[in-house]
């Protein structure tokens, strides 16, 4: 068999994989109100019963609480482990990487789904390396020291416009269509977990399962920051333009957003829903309302609160109107309030660069400080990571957007 003009070694590694155990479960607290509106970015460190969250144990329930939130009402559920997964490693024979097929098996239904592995250009030892698995392509300069493995999301789940609803192979394995069926992002997240499966129950892909990131822009940057927020083995996410539906917060783009001659000029939760199928049927009750967003009990400051104390790089560009990039840099402020909390503010690096080209990373501007987030998050550098910055002239008051306080949490 022939990959991209490298032959493959003909006997492969053929594995049953060892799946994750679920997470032991906290029950919701209690139900969200949705008759109320909140404009403001709600509390991270308030129950839905309302009891505080006031100790790192509390936090752990909390953030089930908003992971199931975020499930029910703009995702989709996120399956467990499959009945079945095996995998095969097949390297390439000149031993720059190899090509990873999972096998998977759920309900009487198996799909079979590819990722390619491309190992760093080391001199010597023979790993196992760090990893990023970049979600479709890579659009950052390949990092020193990371093998990078590709992993086809797309094919996973579709995603070409509204009518990608349930197609993919993630959905030959579930066809669920209820309004709460996993999205695509959520689709994605789940096949990323099984790639994680894998590398922690195998050397034999020769990956370091501690040291993964992810990483993804534009749509896949959206993607980065859920399949970092629903799978807590993946030590860094790098996101990158993510836009509306990533690192921008649904209220903020909204106030953001300017309308002209009916057209958005920021993408709104009411227009990306008849977009694409990133997000679930269910949210298209909130974002198909009039200001129906500010009746979660969430917002993205707490899907970025969920990848917390973990790393998280978060790359964004001031050229594009439409990618909301007031309402991306005050979420970020906001959900950095939840790694101050935990004691790991330095885990989380924002740069908000000027005018460039969509997903084409500007190294000499950012390329240090992504360095710094590799270096640390993948590579164990014991460095500091204190970026925090926007190129852009305007500001953001948090005091006008919260009414509550950071927990510390000890
Ligand atoms: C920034 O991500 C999206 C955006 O949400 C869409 O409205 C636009 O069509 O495509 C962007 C993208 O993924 O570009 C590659």
């Amino acid at each position: 068999m022939q990959i991209s003009g490298l032959f493959c070694l003909l006997v492969g590694a053929l594995f049953n994989v060892v799946t994750a155990a679920p997470a032991p479960g906290c029950p919701l607290s209690g139900s969200p109100s949705f008759t109320t509106k909140n404009p403001l970015l709600p509390n991270p460190f308030e129950f839905l019963s309302g009891a505080p969250v006031s100790s790192k144990a509390d936090w752990s329930c909390r953030r089930q609480e908003i992971s199931t939130l975020f499930q029910q009402y703009e995702l989709g559920i996120k399956p467990g482990p499959p009945d079945n997964l095996q995998s095969d490693f097949q390297k390439y024979d000149n031993g720059t990487g190899g090509n990873l097929t999972l096998t998977i098996s759920s309900g009487g239904n198996t799909i079979s789904w590819s990722a390619t592995v491309v190992y760093p250009n080391v001199t010597t030892g023979s790993g196992p390396y760090p990893a990023l698995i970049a979600l479709d392509s890579l659009t950052i300069p390949r990092p020193d020291g990371v093998a990078i493995i590709t992993a086809f999301v797309s094919q996973f789940a579709q995603q070409d416009n509204s009518t990608s609803r349930g197609k993919g192979l993630y959905y030959e394995l579930f066809p669920d269509n209820s309004p709460q069926a996993a999205s695509a992002m959520m689709a994605w997240s789940w096949g990323v977990s099984r790639i994680l499966d894998v590398l922690t129950s195998s050397t034999d892909v020769g990956i370091d399962a501690t040291h993964v990131g992810v990483v993804g822009c534009s749509r896949w940057g959206k993607g980065s920051l859920v399949v970092a927020a629903f799978d807590e083995r993946l030590a860094l996410a790098i996101v990158q333009e993510s836009g509306s539906g990533g690192t921008a917060c649904w209220r903020l783009s909204d106030v953001e957003n300017v309308s002209v001659n009916g057209s958005d000029t920021v993408q709104t939760a009411h227009e990306i829903v008849g977009e694409n199928v990133w997000f679930s049927q269910e949210f298209e009750v909130f974002a198909n309302e009039t200001d129906g967003t500010q009746r979660l009990p969430f917002d993205h400051h707490m899907l970025a609160g969920l990848v917390a104390p973990r790393g998280l790089f978060v790359i964004d560009n001031l050229g594009y109107k439409w990618l909301s990039p007031w309402s991306s840099y005050g979420c970020m402020t906001v959900a950095r309030e939840v790694y101050k909390a935990l004691g790991a503010q330095q885990a989380f690096g924002y740069s908000e660069a000027a005018n460039h080209t969509h997903c084409q990373f500007p190294v000499a501007d950012q390329g240090g400080e992504l360095d710094t987030y590799v270096n640390k998050y993948l590579l164990g550098q014991q460095i500091e990571s204190n970026v925090f910055r926007t190129e852009a002239n305007f500001t953001f008051d948090e005091a006008e957007w919260i009414d509550w306080e950071t927990a510390t949490l000890s």
